[in-house]
C-alpha cells in the first residue's frame, strides 16, 4: 500500500497528553513533514508539559522551552544564532498554544511578521488555556463554557479573526491546517519549509479534557469543524491571495458539531441558530475574499 504521508516517525510514543489529545497528532504531523532538522521554541501550554520531563522527550526534535509570551521572539533568536553560524537550513518553528498566541504571545508574534523573520510560526489551537485548567482565550469561541465562562455565563465574544491579522502583516504565507487532513497540512508545512521569510499556520487541535467529549472522537470533530464551515482550509499568499485548500459545496449545519461537545452542551435552538448565523457570515465574507 502507497502512504500518502511520511512514514516516517520523529515524534515518539510515551508522550504525557491526555488521551485523544488534538495537539498531540499536530506535532506528530509537523514533524513529518518538516523532518528531523528542525528546532522548536516552546512556551508554557500543554506542550510544555506532553514532551515529557527532562532528560526525556517524546520530540526528537532539540526544544527550546521559554516564557509564555517569547514564543516569536525566542525562535528569531534562535534563528539569529543559527545565521551567524552560518546553518542556513534548519526549520526554526515556534510552537504555541492558542493563549500564547492570539494573547500574551501577539506582540511578539506581530514583531517577528513585521521584521519578516524567517520563522515558522505554528499555533495550535485548541481554543482555550488548557494547560492550566480551561480558562477562556481570545480563540475561545461563542457561547461555549470554560472555567471563567461557567454556567449561566458561557462565552459572549466571537473568537478573534487571528487569520486576518496576520494576512494584514502581508507576510509570505499563511494557512490554516487541521489534524483531520493530514495530506493537506503536510503539504501545507512543506511549503511553509521551502518559503523564505515569516510564515504562520494555524492547526485546528481539538481537546477532549476541555471541550469534554469522549477521547475517540477527536478526529470526528475536527473534521466537522471543517465540513461545517467553522474552522475552512485555507492558505494566504503574501497577505492578498487567498485560496481555499479544501472546498465545501454543502457545509453540515452547525448543530453536528456542537452537539458532540459538553461545552456547548447549554446551548438553546436561538444559540445554535445565532452561531449558525456567524458561521455562515463568516463563510461569506472569506467567500468574497476568495473571489468564489
Ligand atoms: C506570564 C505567565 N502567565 C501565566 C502562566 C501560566 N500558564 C502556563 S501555561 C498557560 C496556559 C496556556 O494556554 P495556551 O497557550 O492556549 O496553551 P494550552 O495550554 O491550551 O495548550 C498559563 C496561563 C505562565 N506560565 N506565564
Ligand atoms: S488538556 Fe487538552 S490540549 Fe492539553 S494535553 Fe489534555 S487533551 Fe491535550
Ligand atoms: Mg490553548
Amino acid at each position: 500500500m502507497k502512504l500518502t504521508i511520511p512514514e516516517k516517525e520523529i515524534m515518539s510514543s510515551g508522550h504525557l497528553a491526555c488521551q485523544g489529545c488534538g495537539a498531540v497528532l499536530a506535532m506528530r504531523y509537523t514533524l513529518k513533514a518538516l523532518g528531523k532538522n528542525t528546532v522548536i521554541a516552546l512556551p508554557a501550554c500543554c506542550w510544555s508539559v506532553i514532551d515529557g520531563p527532562f532528560p526525556h522527550s517524546s520530540v526528537n526534535v532539540p526544544l527550546f522551552h521559554t516564557a509564555f509570551e517569547t514564543a516569536a521572539s525566542t525562535a528569531s533568536g534562535i534563528k539569529a544564532g543559527f545565521d551567524i553560524q552560518g546553518k542556513k537550513d534548519v526549520n526554526v518553528v515556534a510552537w504555541a498554544g492558542d493563549g500564547g498566541t492570539y494573547d500574551i504571545g501577539i506582540g511578539a508574534l506581530s514583531g517577528a511578521a513585521e521584521r519578516n523573520d524567517d520563522i515558522i510560526y505554528v499555533c495550535y489551537d485548541n481554543e482555550a488555556y488548557m494547560n492550566t485548567g480551561n480558562q477562556r482565550s481570545s480563540s475561545t469561541p461563542l457561547k461555549a463554557l470554560t472555567t471563567t465562562t461557567p454556567i449561566g455565563r458561557p462565552k459572549e465574544d466571537n473568537k478573534k479573526d487571528i487569520i486576518s491579522i496576520m494576512a494584514a502583516h502581508l507576510i509570505p504565507y499563511i494557512a490554516t491546517a487541521s489534524i483531520a487532513y493530514p495530506e493537506d497540512m503536510i503539504e501545507k508545512f512543506e511549503k511553509a519549509k521551502h518559503t523564505k521569510g515569516m510564515r504562520f499556520i494555524l492547526v485546528f487541535s481539538p481537546c477532549p479534557t476541555g471541550w469534554k467529549y469522549s477521547p475517540q472522537l477527536t478526529v470526528k470533530l475536527a473534521r466537522l469543524a471543517v465540513q461545517s464551515g467553522i474552522f475552512p482550509l485555507i492558505e494566504i499568499e503574501n497577505g492578498t491571495k487567498w485560496r481555499l485548500t479544501k472546498k465545501i459545496a454543502k457545509p453540515k449545519p452547525i448543530i453536528e458539531y456542537l452537539k458532540l461537545q459538553g461545552r456547548f452542551r447549554h446551548l438553546k435552538e436561538k444559540d445554535t441558530n445565532e452561531i449558525q448565523k456567524i458561521v455562515d457570515q463568516t463563510r461569506n465574507r472569506l467567500l468574497e475574499k476568495i473571489g468564489e
